[in-house]
C-alpha cells in the first residue's frame, strides 16, 4: 500500500497573491540581486534604500520528488532600477527538463525566457493568462506596470534551481523602459559578469 498524504488546500488571496497558511516565504530586496541589474551605478545608489523587489509565497512543502508538485505565488513590486524593470532573479531548474505553469493573478508583467545557447522568448502576462515554460528554458519574471506583478507558479516538487548559470552569464535579453513603454533589448552585460 503506498504512503498515502492527506489532500488539502490552500488560500490564495486575491488579488494581492498572498498565502496565509504558507509554510515558507522569501522576501528579496536589491541586495540579493545585487550584480543583476545592467546600470550597476543605479543599483549601486539604490543598494542604499535596499527596496523590497519581490515576495515568495511557498504554498508547500512537497517532498521534492518525482510526482509531486510544489506550487506558489510570486509577487514582484513595481520599479525599476536605472530604467530596467524590478524582476526575480531568474533560475533554470536543476533538472534542466522540468517545466512550469505560471498564472497571472493581477497586475502586468512579462515573462522572459532563454535556452542555454541564448535563445530568448519573451511572454506579456495580465490577469487570466497561463504561460508554459517548457523544459530547458531558464526563466525570469518582470513588473513592467505601476502596480504589484503577482502569479501563481506550479512545477514539479524536484525541479530544484540553478541560479549560478544565471549570476555568471546574466540573461541574453533586458527588459527595460523606453518614452514610457517596455522594450526588450540585448543585454550590454550578457556573458561578461564578474
Ligand atoms: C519556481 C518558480 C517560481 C520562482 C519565483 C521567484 O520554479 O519558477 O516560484 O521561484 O517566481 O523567482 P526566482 O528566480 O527567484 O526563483
Ligand atoms: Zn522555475
Amino acid at each position: 500500500m503506498p504512503d498515502y498524504m492527506m489532500p488539502f488546500t490552500r488560500m490564495i488571496n486575491l488579488p494581492d497573491g498572498t498565502i496565509p497558511e504558507a509554510p515558507v516565504t522569501q522576501l528579496r530586496r536589491l541586495s540579493d540581486l545585487e550584480g543583476l541589474f545592467a546600470d550597476r551605478e543605479a543599483e549601486r545608489a539604490l543598494l542604499a534604500e535596499n527596496p523590497m523587489i519581490y515576495e515568495v509565497y511557498e504554498a508547500t512543502q512537497n517532498p521534492e520528488t518525482i510526482g509531486h508538485l510544489r506550487y506558489s505565488t510570486t509577487v514582484i513590486h513595481p520599479g525599476k532600477v536605472g530604467d530596467e524593470y524590478f524582476m526575480t532573479k531568474g533560475h533554470y531548474h536543476a533538472l534542466r527538463d522540468r517545466t512550469e505553469l505560471y498564472y497571472g493573478l493581477a497586475g502586468e508583467g512579462y515573462l522572459l525566457l532563454q535556452t542555454p545557447e541564448g535563445e530568448t522568448n519573451v511572454q506579456r502576462m495580465t490577469p487570466g493568462i497561463a504561460a508554459y515554460v517548457p523544459p530547458f528554458w531558464g526563466h525570469r519574471t518582470v513588473n513592467v506596470g505601476s502596480e504589484n506583478f503577482v502569479f501563481l507558479a506550479v512545477y514539479p516538487a524536484d525541479a530544484g534551481y540553478d541560479y549560478d548559470t544565471i549570476a555568471r552569464q546574466g540573461f541574453a535579453a533586458i527588459i527595460v523602459e523606453r518614452n514610457g513603454k517596455p522594450q526588450v533589448v540585448p543585454n550590454p552585460r550578457f556573458g561578461k559578469r564578474t
